[in-house]
């Protein structure tokens, strides 16, 4: 990336209206905009006309009025006062909350906080995250491996050609030593995982499972979106397509017995070069350094998802529908021979690990998943005996790679199957209802009315607020409570600007995004902005890296640096932005007919 002064440009261009607001002779009475106050955080996107409308003020100079006005000509839509001040031990901020829910008119404006200044501008509309979700789903096309990928013509200048395939210098794959093989195996296509091109199976299971879901939970609002990939126009929806883009390298990655690689990365990471140029030397499928290999949380993720899309690709493609349930029924035999084989790296290996200890959550999905597709009565006597010591749902948490144990649970519930065990499914929507109500209530007494608790300031921090937002839009799906959805909505705000930083989490989302990401793709090219739509992993008040773990003592939630080498806090992964897409997918309008 070079540098650039696009931020500085806009401030820039921001003072000179305002000076020219001033200029004598002005026949407008356009009243003149004071400066944007880092101190007042929206939504750098925006809100949606019928849900509630929060800022967040915390500059003790505002002297308590402010103002809605139109970003056109400054106009005074709608005023209030800031509540009271709360000290939020998370960010070490003071916070009081602009409250301006009462504006249900559709367009653009900005706040206007006595004694401090004025918000960013955002807009309020009924789609006003269309673009957010095209670009956030976007992105997996950004992260293809394996063919040419170019952004244009909506993002010029995105490219590159076809990386980890034969022709280039490190081709998809060999077998490692530690897979108790050796020679070459077609592990070319997917999705490199995050900043680094490695591409791990259980990582890309809930990330594609995530995505699956988004569809099936919206399948309108999906399929509405025309994502700009090589694919539309084909007759399935893109974020179908690009899903099985993933689906098919997840498909090579299963191992004749039905057991399933945990990865496939080189022994280091590479430099910061483009994926073609890729110089972390030869890239392997890597086993566990005895036998079976195979790793049993790979091979559950793996049955999970592919039972997902053997239900969403049925209508579209039942070819495909077949072959991957048929995938995931050898997986799930493998699984039961194999509950319990870890994953460790071993033999030289230095890549991310994804080191899950418990795969019990893993099997749990694919009973659950495969229960739900086929109503087998294997699926569902496995499920139905073991549900109970992952209970209650979201108990340990929002869903996250090494615990999926809630969307095991919410799948269940979810079931359409006859066999559907309806005593089961009572116990998981009373729980779901309980979980649900205790996240509302804790989100609203959030200073910055976000999820979060204070230990949940980890690595990837930024991807648990937009599960937990996952979380609530599935309890909504159960139980349409429209304070679940507000809820999903509130998490949503402080990744789009409504957090300690006033920084939009979205790389070309907003009017001040974070342009430092731990993404080789960005650091390498030519391009003054990285590449558009990547969430940033966020504050990660457990440190990793040598930026952050530099910097002096900090609040957990302030534990962040938009630095290209943090990447403890800055980089950007698969399995943050889909639970991004599948939370925006909740608060799209429904087409209409
Ligand atoms: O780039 C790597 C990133 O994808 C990983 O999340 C991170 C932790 O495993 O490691 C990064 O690679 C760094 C390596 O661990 C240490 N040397 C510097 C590398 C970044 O340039
Ligand atoms: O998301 C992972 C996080 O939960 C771990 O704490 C961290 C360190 O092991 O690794 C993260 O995953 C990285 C993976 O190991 C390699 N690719 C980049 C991922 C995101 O940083
Ligand atoms: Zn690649």
């Amino acid at each position: 990336m070079r540098p650039s002064s696009r931020w500085r440009a806009q401030v820039g261009l921001s003072v000179l209206l305002a000076a020219c607001g001033t200029a004598a002779g002005r026949a407008s009475n356009k009243a003149v905009r004071s400066a944007v106050s880092e101190g007042v955080k929206v939504d750098q996107v925006g809100y949606l006309p019928a849900r509630p409308k929060l800022a967040m003020v915390t500059d003790a100079r505002a002297t308590g009025a402010f103002s809605v006005r139109r970003t056109r000509d400054g106009a005074e839509i709608a005023g209030g006062t800031l509540g009271p001040a709360l000290a939020d031990p998370d960010t070490g901020d003071t916070v009081r909350l602009a409250d301006f829910s009462a504006l249900t008119e559709t367009g653009s404006f900005y706040l206007d906080v006595a004694g401090l200044g004025t918000s960013d501008d955002f807009e309020v509309a009924p789609d006003v995250y269309a673009r957010a979700f095209l670009l956030v789903s976007r992105a997996f096309y950004g992260q293809r491996c394996g063919m040419a990928v170019d952004l244009a013509p909506l993002h010029p200048g995105y490219s590159h050609p076809a990386c980890h395939v034969a022709g280039t210098r490190n081709p998809d794959a060999l077998f490692h030593a530690s897979a108790g093989a050796s020679g070459a195996v077609d592990g070319s296509g997917g999705w490199h995982d995050a900043g680094d091109y490695g591409k791990y199976v259980v990582n890309s299971g809930i990330s594609t499972g995530e995505l699956l879901w988004a569809y099936e939970a919206f399948p309108e609002r999906v399929a509405a979106a025309n994502l700009q990939i090589p694919e539309s126009g084909n007759g399935v929806p893109d974020l179908l397509d690009e899903a099985r883009w993933n689906l098919r390298w997840m498909l090579k990655m299963q191992d004749a017995d039905g057991g399933v690689w945990h990865k496939l990365t080189s022994e280091r990471f590479g430099s910061f070069v483009m994926p073609e140029a890729d110089d972390g030397g030869p890239r392997y499928v890597i086993g566990t350094g005895s036998a079976p290999y195979k790793s049993s949380c790979a091979t559950g993720d793996f049955a999970a998802v592919m039972a997902i899309a053997a239900r969403v690709f049925r209508p579209f493609d039942p070819e495909f529908a077949g072959t991957v349930l048929a995938a995931a029924e050898r997986a799930w035999a493998w699984l039961a021979r194999n509950p319990s084989v870890v994953f460790r790296n071993c033999c030289g290996v230095q890549t991310g690990e994804y080191g899950d200890t418990n795969c019990a959550d893993e099997a749990l999905w694919a009973a659950a998943e495969l229960f739900r597709t086929t109503g087998g009565s294997q699926y569902n006597a496995y499920f139905t005996s073991s549900f109970a010591a992952f209970d209650p749902i979201l108990g340990n948490g929002p869903p996250s790679w090494p615990d999926v144990r809630s969307l095991a649970l919410f799948t269940y519930a979810l079931s359409r199957q006859p066999a559907t065990d309806e005593a089961v499914r009572a116990r998981i929507r009373v729980d779901a209802a309980a979980a649900g109500a205790a996240l509302v209530a804790r989100t609203r007494a959030n200073p910055y009315r976000i999820s979060l608790r204070p230990t949940d300031y980890v690595w990837g921090s930024n991807g648990v607020v937009a599960n937990y937002g996952v979380a609530l839009a599935l309890a909504y799906a159960l139980q349409p409570d429209p304070a679940l959805l507000d809820a999903a909505a509130e998490n949503l705000h402080y990744l789009l600007g409504r957090n300690t930083f006033a920084l939009s989490w979205v790389t070309q989302l907003g009017v001040r995004p974070y342009r430092h990401p731990h993404h080789r793709p960005s650091g390498a090219d030519a391009n003054a902005e990285p590449w558009p739509g990547m969430l940033s992993g966020g504050p990660n008040r457990y440190g990793g890296d040598p930026v952050i773990d530099a910097m002096p003592a900090t609040p957990p939630a302030r534990r962040y640096r938009d630095d290209q080498g943090s990447y403890a806090s800055n980089e950007i992964a698969i399995n943050w932005n889909a639970p991004l897409v599948f939370l925006l997918a909740s608060l799209l309008p429904d087409p209409a007919r």
